[in-house]
């Protein structure tokens, strides 16, 4: 999901999706909403992000309200996984190359053998450049 849109914004799109108006969206509105934005998610990606908006008392409806929280929420942690790579781009290449990412792997789990950090880079880097771009972090971490 794009995360540079304005609170407006988003208002719109839970309008959009809010089908019948009610003010609330439900399990399908949402997952016409995650399929439009993302063809390949999948069903269980769609239940954890539900739950995940509707709130601790789960009523099964997504409010305007809730769907607000949810989506600072996400931008927070966005913002905050941005801050992590500038951080970690010691270079400032504008992105991670593979010993940066091999630190940062091995700051959070030190018995990781080598193997397993080169695999891990692997998976990050999808277009194959070996170097992991912001977007390319994000795609791993959310
Ligand atoms: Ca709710
Ligand atoms: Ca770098
Ligand atoms: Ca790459």
């Amino acid at each position: 999901m794009a995360n540079k849109k304005s609170v407006n914004e988003w208002e719109e799109v839970f309008k959009h999706f809010d089908k019948n108006d009610s003010g609330t969206l439900t399990l399908d509105e949402l997952r016409e909403m995650l399929k439009s934005g993302d063809s390949h998610v999948t069903e269980s990606q769609i239940q954890v992000t539900f739950s995940f908006f509707d709130g601790p008392e789960g009523d099964k409806g997504i409010t305007l309200e809730e769907f607000t929280i949810g989506i600072n929420a996400m931008n927070d942690t966005v913002k905050a996984l941005e801050e992590y790579f500038h951080q970690s781009d010691t270079d400032n290449s504008g992105s991670l190359e593979k010993g940066e990412i091999f630190s940062i792997i091995t700051k959070a789990y030190p018995s990781m053998t080598e193997d397993e950090k080169e695999a891990i880079f692997t998976s990050a880097d999808e277009d194959g450049d070996g170097k992991i771009t912001l977007e390319e972090f994000l795609g791993v971490c959310t």
